[in-house]
């Protein structure tokens, strides 16, 4: 057993979609804990601390802004090897792609999409899990 905390966000992509519950259900389903959990609405600052591995890529400044756009929701989510298995609930970055069966590939949505638009986030490595909920629950 190796129980460790990740950091999930619902992007505001889910949250404007009402898809919150639903992504939740699946997290609950598989039986991870929800350790904390809120509605909050980042700053510039903190999304650029959050992807500053990303800083000077393409895609960043749209990324930034789609944060920007509406709320998330941030949780604190604990459970065993819960950052490899949460990773694997959401499905590859890509939601145009994303396998069925996972949160990417059954909500993200064929039309207009984005690949920022691709509903969750989570973190990648235990110490990427740190970091982030240090950002995210200060
Ligand atoms: O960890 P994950 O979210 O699956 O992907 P990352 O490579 O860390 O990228 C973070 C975030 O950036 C991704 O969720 C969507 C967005 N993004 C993008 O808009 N275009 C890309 N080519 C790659 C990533
Ligand atoms: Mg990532």
């Amino acid at each position: 057993m190796a129980t460790e905390e990740t950091l999930v966000l619902v992007k505001p992509d889910g949250v404007a979609r009402g898809l919150t519950g639903a992504i939740l259900a699946r997290i609950e389903a598989k039986g991870y804990a929800l350790v904390d959990i809120r509605l909050v609405e980042p700053d510039r600052e903190t999304l650029a601390q959050h992807y500053a591995e990303h800083e000077g890529k393409p895609f960043y400044e749209p990324l930034l802004e789609f944060m920007l756009s509406g709320p998330s929701v941030a949780i604190r989510l604990a459970g065993n090897r819960v950052i490899e298995g949460f990773r694997s609930l959401a499905g590859t970055t890509d939601p145009t792609t994303a396998a069925p069966g996972t949160i990417r590939g059954d909500f993200g949505r064929d039309w207009g999409l984005k690949v920022q638009q691709n509903l969750v986030h989570g973190s990648d490595s235990v110490e990427s899990a740190e970091r982030e909920l240090a950002i995210w629950f200060a």
